[in-house]
């Protein structure tokens, strides 16, 4: 890929797409096609397609998808298989009708099975049940990860797959219905600070583990992958460290000075109990995580106090 590669980064208002922007930019990459969803919707077949004969992109970051935390992937089951399901396929076959050089695509740690043996190994991918509470985002996903390794085999087209670990930084979703708990449990600390509460509910028990990466490392991965990489293979990006969501939040509480207790509320669910990656594949590659997690709350804070992203939610109640 040189400086001056036409680079398509699809889904770049989102926290991931956000962040391979910013590092391409950071790197002298110039000539980048970037369109919201509301120019190109990629669940749109004739869309995608308008789009690639229009612009013929040379290499494709694919950052676009429908996220959320474990209450939105467990509400909107629907939307999580169909909007997934028609981006990744809807890209990747363009990527290849449209002679695209290279394509990223970015899939997800929830790939793996409920109960697959920890660290999450690659060849670990469909060796037994998935977690009930996203498996539609997770069969979308693995439909992604199908797509770039059958287009490779058949038609020779350079497509890889990157799994990372939960995400979190500048950009992240902080609605309490829909978010991921990292950015959830910063805001929920912090509107307790404000408003003095003695308590913050955390959902579940507490106890599952949860792998977390700041983004712009996730980003810095993936150039390298693009950069560097060009198996079959998928590979997992995380940091191989995890933490127990009781810990997360202590961790957090600290950060922010909420002096409150934590409460848990058993009627969400926890979800898989454990989700960490083998990161060793991409450390042969040539790639390690460099943000502490405590670095990366601290950063994530200020981007969103910065962004007016922690004021509280009106929820307006139906007559
Ligand atoms: O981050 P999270 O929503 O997603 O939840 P998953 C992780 C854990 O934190 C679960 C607990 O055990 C939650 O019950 N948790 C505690 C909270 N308090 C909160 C809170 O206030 N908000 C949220 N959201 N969680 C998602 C998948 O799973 O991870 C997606 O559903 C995707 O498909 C994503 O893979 C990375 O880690 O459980």
């Amino acid at each position: 890929m040189e400086k001056s590669s036409k680079i398509y980064v699809a889904g770049h208002n989102g926290m991931v797409g956000s962040a391979i922007v910013r590092i391409l930019q950071k790197n002298g990459y110039k000539n980048l096609v970037l369109r919201s969803s509301s120019e190109v919707d990629l669940r749109d077949q004739k869309a995608v397609q308008q789009f690639f004969e229009a612009e013929k992109p040379e290499f494709v970051f694919l950052a676009a998808a429908k996220v959320g935390g474990i209450l939105a992937n467990n509400t909107y089951r629907a939307n999580f298989l169909y909007d997934n399901l028609m981006i990744a396929s809807n890209v990747i076959h363009a990527a290849y009708q449209f002679d695209v050089e290279k394509l990223l695509f970015l899939g997800s740690s929830c790939i793996y099975p409920k109960l697959a043996p920890q660290p999450l190994k690659e060849d670990y991918l469909l060796s037994g049940e998935l977690e009930p509470t996203n498996e539609p985002y997770a069969i979308a996903k693995i439909a992604g990860i199908k797509l770039c390794e059958t287009y490779r085999d058949q038609y020779g087209a350079n497509f890889i797959s990157a799994m990372p670990t939960n995400l979190y930084g500048p950009n992240d979703n902080y609605n309490l219905q829909t978010s991921h708990v990292l950015p959830a449990l910063i805001k929920k600390f912090h509107l307790a600070k404000e408003k003095g509460l003695a308590e913050v509910e955390i959902w579940g028990s507490g106890s599952p583990l949860r792998e977390f990466l700041y983004v712009d490392d996730l980003a810095e991965a993936c150039l390298h992958l693009m950069l560097h990489y060009n198996g079959k293979q998928f590979v997992n990006v995380g940091s191989g460290k995890e933490i127990s969501i009781k810990d997360l939040a202590l961790t957090i509480k600290n950060i922010i000075g909420f002096e409150g207790e934590l409460t848990f509320d058993s009627s969400k669910p926890d979800g898989t109990p454990r989700k960490l990656m083998d990161v060793s594949f991409l450390k042969e590659a040539g790639w390690e995580y460099k943000t502490e997690l405590e670095d990366g709350i601290r950063m994530a804070y200020e981007d969103a106090l910065e962004k007016g992203k922690l004021a509280e939610e009106i929820h307006l109640k139906q007559s």
